[in-house]
């Protein structure tokens, strides 16, 4: 027989702060500590949905915290239907925009009630999308920032290593070209020619420097150049897809599917990555993952290793899983990788836990 269907209670949601093992050091900012928030959605069955999100500034978690608490109050009674409830929030928003916050909260939701719906289900979230527990395919992107390129290169055999990992994420946009050139050629020196690499300038340059410095590396090998410039100068991105011949990939700007339709539309790219927190969460990958598929573009994803590696499991194009390993002392459980792979745990749901020890000691108010 059908089971009734789950009802909301309540959603707590709280802040907490870290301090990054490798701090990320980028052209445009500098993060220390990184801002977590951490979702529990409460229903009347007992079920909890949990995710979290990561909005990268400390200080948004005061806005962002209330903004959730408030899609929990206006969702309190409500049959917890993942995208019933996805779109009833960003409605509710519609009036102060679509975009920046308000998709960020209704994100962080969407995560959770799609968390709670597989635990209902009593199957992992992948298998409740169609598709099975298996391995995915991971690169290293836990460190590699703007530092001295033979500190780089020392790092990159650390990566490497903590996983078996084949791929790997570095950072360029220092002062001068040299030096990036000089980054590049001391990591490949170190890591060899069968290590994939893929570089991201986390929008640090103008346009001009962009094209200069990406024709610079643009027989290097890469697996990819990303976001050279700011995230939604589209045109300048069309010119620069146009030019290179390394694939260009943007994504983790995206504000849900519909804006990754405007960049495919314009040939702003050749790969795309968007971020949970952005797209929409799973409802908002899966709209874009339809897009991706009909565009025949490789998708990977951006931060939220475990929820991504749920949904690549059923992604058309699916390309690279982002590791990243920030969120792990507040797991119970963190994620495995071997061989350079994500192992996605055969529990119900996603299968974060919070281990609350540490979370007591990291939150803030
Ligand atoms: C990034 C991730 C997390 C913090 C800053 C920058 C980066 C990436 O753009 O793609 O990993
Ligand atoms: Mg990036």
């Amino acid at each position: 027989m059908r089971k009734p269907p789950l009802t909301v209670r309540s959603l707590r949601a709280r802040p907490v702060v870290l301090k990054l093992k490798r701090p990320v050091v980028a052209r445009i900012a500098t993060i220390t500590d990184w801002p977590i928030i951490l979702i529990d959605l409460l229903t009347e069955e007992g079920i909890v949905g949990r995710s979290y999100l990561e909005p990268y500034i400390v200080k948004s978690m005061r806005y962002l915290v209330p903004a959730l608490h408030d899609l929990g109050d206006m969702l309190k009674g409500r049959q917890l239907s993942p995208i019933e409830i996805f779109d009833a929030a960003r409605k509710s928003l519609r009036f102060v925009g679509y975009e920046g916050l308000s998709m960020i909260a209704a994100s962080g939701l969407d995560m959770a009630a799609w968390d709670a719906h597989a635990k209902a289900a009593g199957v992992p979230l992948c298998v409740l999308l169609g598709g099975s527990v298996g391995p995915v395919r991971a690169y290293n992107s836990n460190g590699l920032w703007l530092k001295a390129p033979e500190a780089v290169a020392e790092e990159a055999i650390v990566l490497r290593d903590e996983g078996g990992f084949d791929g790997l994420k570095l950072r360029l946009g220092r002062t001068r070209i040299s030096e990036d050139l000089a980054t590049l050629e001391a990591v490949r020196r170190t890591v060899g020619e069968d290590m994939h690499l893929m570089i991201d300038f986390n929008q640090g340059l103008n346009l001009a420097e962009a094209l200069e410095r990406c024709h610079r590396i643009d027989d290097h090998g890469l697996d990819w150049i990303e976001e050279p410039i700011v995230y939604d100068d589209l045109d300048g991105y069309a010119q620069l897809a146009s030019e290179l011949k390394t694939p260009l990939q943007i994504g983790e700007n995206f504000y849900g599917p519909r804006q990754m339709h405007v960049a495919l539309q314009k040939k702003a790219c050749d790969l795309v990555m968007p971020d949970f927190m952005r797209i929409g969460g799973v409802t908002g990958w899966m709209r874009a993952a339809a897009l991706a598929g009909v565009h025949g573009v490789p998708m990977s994803t951006h931060l939220y290793p475990e929820v991504g590696a749920h949904v690549m499991r059923v992604t058309e194009t699916a390309h690279w899983l982002e590791w990243q390993d920030w969120t792990n002392p507040v797991l119970q459980r963190p994620y495995r990788i071997e061989n350079g792979q994500l192992h996605i745990p055969d529990v119900p749901g996603v299968g974060l836990d919070w281990n609350e020890d540490a979370v007591e000691a990291h939150l803030v108010s």
